[in-house]
């Protein structure tokens, strides 16, 4: 199954050392700021607890800049397929908290809907933080979307960030299970006498 994900939020968040920490297992101090979007690539093989089941996902991230014009949000080049979104702010700079609701509304209407995880970033940067528990509880809410701390320092959560969003978005594409739910009625329900289990 295809996803394609894209990566926005403020310039410097570390969207594109998410990604290479996910891609590569690297980081790197330097700052290169990303110019218009890099398209990135990978296959992986997601193990759906809930249905008991191993699936192949042809993954494409979409590491878009920080600082682009927010209006360039809505060229449907960016967003064209897209499946679900990683908003990515800074610990270490609340200003970058504070500008996730400019992201999530400058995006069109129809990506503002599919499945989203916060990610607040720089988790190891324990001395300069900016923001506390009840901010990212507070963002959860006002976005009705999990949050997750990461470093993509240390890689703290970078893995789980990028695949729990893909589970999201790859349950979302599959819809209910309906051999788990035939299973279930079958378990509650009485069979009545003389009736074969094929007929039932
Ligand atoms: N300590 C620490 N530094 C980080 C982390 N993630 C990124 N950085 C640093 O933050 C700076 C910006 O990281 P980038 O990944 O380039 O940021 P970006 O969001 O892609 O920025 P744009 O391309 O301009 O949008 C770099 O100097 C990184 O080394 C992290 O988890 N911890
Ligand atoms: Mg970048």
């Amino acid at each position: 199954m295809k996803v394609k994900i894209c990566l926005i939020g403020d310039r410097a968040v570390g969207k594109t050392c998410l990604v290479k920490r996910y891609l590569m297992d690297h980081f790197s101090r330097e700052y290169r700021q990303t110019m218009g979007a890099k398209v990135y690539k990978k296959v992986i093989n997601l193990q759906l607890e809930l249905r008991e089941k191993m699936i192949e996902i042809d993954m494409t991230l979409w590491d878009i800049m920080g600082n682009l014009p927010l209006s360039d949000l809505t060229d449907e080049a960016y967003f064209r397929g897209v499946q679900g979104l990683l908003v990515v702010c800074d610990v270490t700079r609340r200003s970058t908290v504070e500008s996730l609701d400019n992201w999530i509304a400058a995006a069109p209407e129809s990506v503002r809907h599919l499945p989203m995880y916060i990610i607040v970033n720089k988790d190891d940067l324990v001395n300069q933080v900016e923001i506390d528990e009840d901010d990212v509880f507070r963002l959860g809410d006002t976005f009705s979307s999990p949050v997750v701390m990461t470093s993509a320092k240390t890689g703290n959560n970078v893995q789980q960030a990028f695949e729990f969003l893909a589970k999201s978005i790859v349950e979302r594409q599959l819809g209910p299970d309906t051999d788990f739910l035939t299973e279930q009625r079958f378990g509650v329900l009485e069979r009545p006498a003389g009736i074969s289990a094929k007929a039932f």
